[in-house]
C-alpha cells in the first residue's frame, strides 16, 4: 500500500511474448502493483518492470499519465515484438489487469487457466447457472479492489495521523481521533 514515505512507485510491467526474454525482477514493497508481479510469477510469464519515482508530494510522476491517462500504478502493457504493426495493449486498474492476465495466460503446471469454469453444464447463460468456483472468483476479484482496498486505504491514512512526523503534542489529539475512526470503521470490517 502506498504511504507518503514510500520512495518508489512500481508502475509499469511489460509481459513479453518473446520466448527467451531476460526477466528483470525487482523487489517491490508497499504497493498494490506488487500483486501484479506476484500474478505474473504465478502465471510463469516473462516480464520486465519499470519503476518510476514518486514526486515529493507523494503522487505519481506525470510521465505515468503518458502511458495511461489514469496516471496511477500499476499499469500493464502487452506488446508484440514479433508483430511490429500490432498495437500495444495498455491496461490500468489492478482488478482489470488481474482479470485480463488470468483470461489470457495460463500457468505451466498443466492447468489450462486459473479462472474457474463459468457455467454448470446444461445451465449455460442462465441466471444462477454459474459454478460456485466462478462466483467465488468474481467475488474475491471485486472484494480485493472494493471493500478490502477501501479499508486498507483508511488504515494507511490513519497511520499517518499517528506517525512520529506529527509533533508529539498534536499527535496526542490526532492519534486519539485516528484510534476512534479505526475502531469505528476499520476493525469491524
Ligand atoms: N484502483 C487503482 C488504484 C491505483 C492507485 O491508487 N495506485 C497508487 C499506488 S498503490 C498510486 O498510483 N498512487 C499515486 C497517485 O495517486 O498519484 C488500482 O487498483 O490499480
Amino acid at each position: 500500500m502506498l504511504t507518503s514515505s514510500h520512495p518508489l512507485l512500481p508502475l509499469f510491467m511489460c509481459p513479453r511474448f518473446n520466448p527467451n526474454p531476460k526477466p528483470d525482477t525487482y523487489r517491490l514493497n508497499d504497493s498494490r502493483a506488487q500483486r501484479i508481479v506476484w500474478l505474473l510469477e504465478e502465471l510463469d510469464v516473462n516480464y520486465s518492470i519499470k519503476i518510476f519515482k514518486l514526486t515529493s508530494s507523494g503522487l505519481a510522476p506525470p510521465e505515468l499519465g503518458k502511458i495511461h491517462p489514469l496516471g496511477k500504478s500499476p499499469v500493464l502493457t502487452i506488446s508484440f515484438p514479433s508483430e511490429p504493426d500490432r498495437e500495444t495493449i495498455v491496461l490500468a486498474e489492478s482488478g482489470f489487469i488481474v482479470q485480463y492476465l488470468c483470461d489470457h495466460f495460463s500457468p505451466k503446471n498443466g492447468r489450462a487457466t486459473l479462472v474457474p469454469e463459468r457455467w454448470v453444464r446444461g445451465k449455460e447463460r442462465q441466471i444462477g447457472g454459474e459454478t460456485e468456483g466462478w462466483m467465488r472468483y468474481q467475488y474475491l476479484l471485486h472484494y480485493a479492489e472494493g471493500s478490502f482496498a477501501l479499508t486498507l486505504v483508511i488504515a494507511v491514512i490513519l497511520s499517518i495521523f499517528k506517525s512520529k512526523k506529527i509533533p508529539f503534542l498534536i499527535r496526542l489529539i490526532t492519534g486519539f481521533v485516528a484510534d476512534k475512526i479505526y475502531q469505528a470503521f476499520v476493525l469491524p470490517t
